[in-house]
């Protein structure tokens, strides 16, 4: 990178099933997106290999093997889409908007499923290394409303004729869910310089709001070319 280029940022949400994530990205892109370049992005997946571990991660395949071997799959996913993706388009000076990331693991495999946090901190370790998000937004939200946004978006696409029967971490228990929920916390409390929980519970626009005012206080200057424009739909 030279003096001049600008210097990418990495921006991670997260948070539990249906908690509005990925609607809040497209939204951060939209605003962003009018003056710098955007890389929108999920995990598991954002590259091809790493899509393709996706399918089988989300339809259950790893699950009878335990969390331990569910939390490789998640990480052999995070390199090839590290390499691919992540740090190139960072090197290029990129925003980059990731739905989901290290914090899912450290969530889902770790404080949910039961992984040891030194197993799950060693792989974190070693997978993401130095490139760590510059902001995670951590979104928040009562679990009950979060899968019950989950169900209503699935009956739409049924209604549609698409197949959408609850994935692999949907269908788990409601117990599951609030651990979910309780980890996601605890990671906001004990990281607060990385990381701002959001109240996800409001409409999609004051959602957005909450956003924008995490953005403007934990990166100041990334919004400024922005200002007055609208990211609405
Ligand atoms: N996982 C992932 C791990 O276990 N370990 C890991 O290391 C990683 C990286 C990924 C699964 O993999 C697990 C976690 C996940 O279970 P996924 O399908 O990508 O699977 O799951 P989610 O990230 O949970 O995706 P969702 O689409 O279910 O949730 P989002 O993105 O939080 O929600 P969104 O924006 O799609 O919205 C859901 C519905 O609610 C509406 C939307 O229109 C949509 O219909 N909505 C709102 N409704 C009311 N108010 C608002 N503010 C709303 N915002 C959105």
């Amino acid at each position: 990178m030279t003096a001049s280029t600008p210097r990418g940022v990495f921006i991670t949400f997260e948070g539990g099933e249906g908690a509005g994530k990925s609607t809040q990205v497209a939204r951060l892109a939209r605003t962003l997106g009018a003056h710098r370049t955007v890389t929108t992005t999920r995990e598991p997946g954002g590259s091809t290999r790493a899509e393709e571990i996706r399918t089988a991660l989300l339809a259950g395949v790893a699950k009878p093997y335990g969390p331990f071997a569910e939390a490789l799959l998640f990480s052999a996913a995070r390199i090839d889409h590290l390499d691919r993706l992540i740090r190139p388009a960072l090197a290029s000076g990129e925003v980059v908007l990731c739905d989901r990331f290290m914090d899912s693991t450290r969530a889902y495999q770790g404080a949910a499923g039961g992984l040891d946090a030194e197993a799950v901190a060693a792989l974190e370790r070693v997978v993401v290394g130095p490139t760590r998000p510059d902001l995670t937004l951590i979104f928040d939200l009562d679990p009950e409303i979060g899968l019950a946004r989950a169900r209503a978006r699935a009956a739409g696409q049924e209604a549609q004729g698409a197949q959408a029967a609850p994935d692999r971490f949907e269908a788990e228990a409601l117990a599951f869910h609030a651990r979910l929920r309780d980890a996601f916390r605890a990671i906001a409390q004990a990281e607060p310089a990385r990381c701002v929980l959001v109240d996800a519970a409001r409409d999609p626009d004051a959602v957005a709001d909450a956003v924008r005012a995490a953005v403007a206080a934990r990166l100041p200057g990334l919004l400024d070319d922005t200002e007055g424009r609208t990211d609405a739909a």
